[in-house]
C-alpha cells in the first residue's frame, strides 16, 4: 500500500499591505477579446498590487465609452463613479477635494477626453489636481462603432475607406502646455513600460498624465490605421528605458550617471530614464515639445515620460486645504457661526 505524502498548502503570495493580487482584481471584462483597454486593466491590477496601495484608498472615475468601462474590471473593492460623457474631470474634481486622502484614478477614451470633453480636459490639466489620468487611446470611438475621434491621425483610414483629414490633438502636448506636472505616453502592448510609469504616476503627486495607445481590435487596427498594434509595433519609438525604485525597497541605484536621469518623485520613490540613443531631458518641457514633433514628422510615436516636474504645487496646496478631509469635518467646522457672518458683514458695510 503506498502512503500519499501530502505537501503543506503553498503560501499565497501577498503584497506589502498583506493583500493577494486577487483583491485588485474586478469583474469578468465583457470587452472585445483583444482590446488594448483589457492589457491596460492588468497593467492598473499589478501597478497597484505592487505598490501595496490600499485598494479601498482608491477613487476610479470614468465617463462613457469601451475604454470608461474598464473601472468595472480591476480593484474591486476601490470606490467608482462612471460620470457622463466628457464630463468626469468635474465629478473628480470634487471627490479629489472632498477627500483628499483618497489616491484619484481617472480612465477616459480619445472621444471622452479629445472630442466631447476637450473643455473639461484643459480646465483639469491646467489645475495640477493629484488624479492619475489615464487615456485608453484608440483614434476612434470604439462604443459607438469605430468612428474618428480627435486623436485619430491625419491620413489614417476607417475599415469603410474613409480618411481623415483634420488635424489630430496631440494631448500630451497640451497637458504639458497647460501644466500638468507628469506626462506620459506608453502602449498597451509594452508591459514593461507601462507599468514602470503606472507605478511612478502612483508615487507622484499633481496631475499625472498618461496617453495610451490602446488598439480598437474591432474598429481600428486594420492597414491605414495609426493606431493599430502592426503601427505601433512598427513605430513605437521609446525615449527611455524606466526604472522605478519605490521607496520601500530599499534597493541601490545603480546606473551610470551619464547616461540616465534620476528623479525622486514625491513619496521618495526614485524615477530612472536610462537614455535610448535620445539626449533628452524629461524635466525640460521644451525638449518633450521638440522631441514630440520631431517623432511626429517622421511618422514615429515617441513612448515614454516625456515631461515630469515634481515641485509643482498642486491644486489642494493652491487652495490651502485643512489636512482633515472636507467630506468628514463636522457642521460646526464647516458652517461659520452668526458671529462670523456678522464680521463679514460689517466688513463690507
Ligand atoms: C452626451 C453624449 N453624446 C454622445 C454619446 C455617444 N457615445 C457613447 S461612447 C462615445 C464615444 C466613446 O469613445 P472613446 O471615449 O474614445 O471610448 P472607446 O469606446 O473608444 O474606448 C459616444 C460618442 C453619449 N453617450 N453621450
Ligand atoms: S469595440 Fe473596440 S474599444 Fe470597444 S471593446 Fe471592442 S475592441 Fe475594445
Amino acid at each position: 500500500m503506498s502512503t500519499v505524502v501530502e505537501s503543506p498548502a503553498s503560501p499565497k503570495k501577498v503584497n506589502r499591505i498583506g493583500l493577494e493580487v486577487v483583491t485588485y482584481r474586478g469583474g469578468k471584462s465583457t470587452l472585445c477579446a483583444g482590446c488594448g483597454h483589457n492589457a491596460i486593466s492588468e497593467r492598473i491590477i499589478e501597478a497597484f498590487w505592487e505598490m501595496g496601495v490600499n485598494p479601498a484608498q482608491v477613487i476610479k472615475m470614468s465617463g462613457i465609452g469601451c475604454s470608461s468601462k474598464a473601472p468595472a474590471y480591476f480593484l474591486g473593492p476601490s470606490h467608482g463613479f462612471n460620470a457622463v460623457h466628457g464630463r468626469m474631470p468635474s465629478v473628480a474634481t470634487g471627490a479629489i477635494l472632498a477627500n483628499r486622502h483618497l489616491i484619484t484614478l481617472g480612465i477616459s477614451g480619445d472621444g471622452d477626453t479629445a472630442s466631447i470633453g476637450i473643455g473639461q480636459f484643459v480646465h483639469l490639466m491646467r489645475r495640477n489636481l493629484p488624479i492619475i489620468y489615464v487615456i485608453e487611446d484608440n483614434g476612434c470611438y470604439g462604443l459607438t462603432k469605430g468612428q474618428f475621434s480627435a486623436t485619430a491621425d491625419i491620413g489614417s483610414k476607417l475599415k469603410t475607406g474613409v480618411v481623415n483629414d483634420l488635424q489630430p490633438i496631440d494631448t500630451c502636448l497640451l497637458a504639458i502646455e497647460l501644466g500638468a506636472t507628469f506626462v506620459a505616453r506608453s502602449f498597451s502592448g509594452d508591459k514593461k513600460q507601462l507599468s514602470g510609469i503606472l507605478k511612478a504616476a502612483i508615487a507622484h503627486r499633481g496631475t499625472a498624465m498618461l496617453d495610451v495607445i490602446s488598439p480598437c481590435v474591432t474598429f481600428n487596427d486594420h492597414e491605414g490605421s495609426t493606431k493599430s498594434y502592426d503601427y505601433m509595433k512598427e513605430h513605437d519609438e521609446p525615449l527611455h528605458e524606466i526604472d522605478f525604485v519605490p521607496v520601500f525597497e530599499n534597493i541601490e541605484v545603480d546606473y551610470d550617471p551619464g547616461e540616465a536621469q534620476e528623479v525622486q518623485l514625491h513619496d521618495g520613490s526614485h524615477l530612472v530614464l536610462r537614455k535610448i540613443g535620445h539626449n533628452y531631458d524629461a524635466t525640460d518641457h521644451i525638449s518633450a515639445f521638440k522631441a514630440i514633433d520631431e517623432a511626429r514628422k517622421k511618422g514615429e510615436v515617441l513612448t515614454g515620460i516625456l515631461y515630469v516636474n515634481p515641485q509643482g504645487k498642486d491644486f489642494i496646496d493652491l487652495l490651502h486645504l485643512t489636512d482633515e478631509s472636507l467630506a468628514t469635518l463636522p457642521q460646526e467646522r464647516v458652517r461659520p457661526g452668526r458671529e462670523v457672518l456678522e464680521e463679514i458683514m460689517e466688513e463690507q458695510r
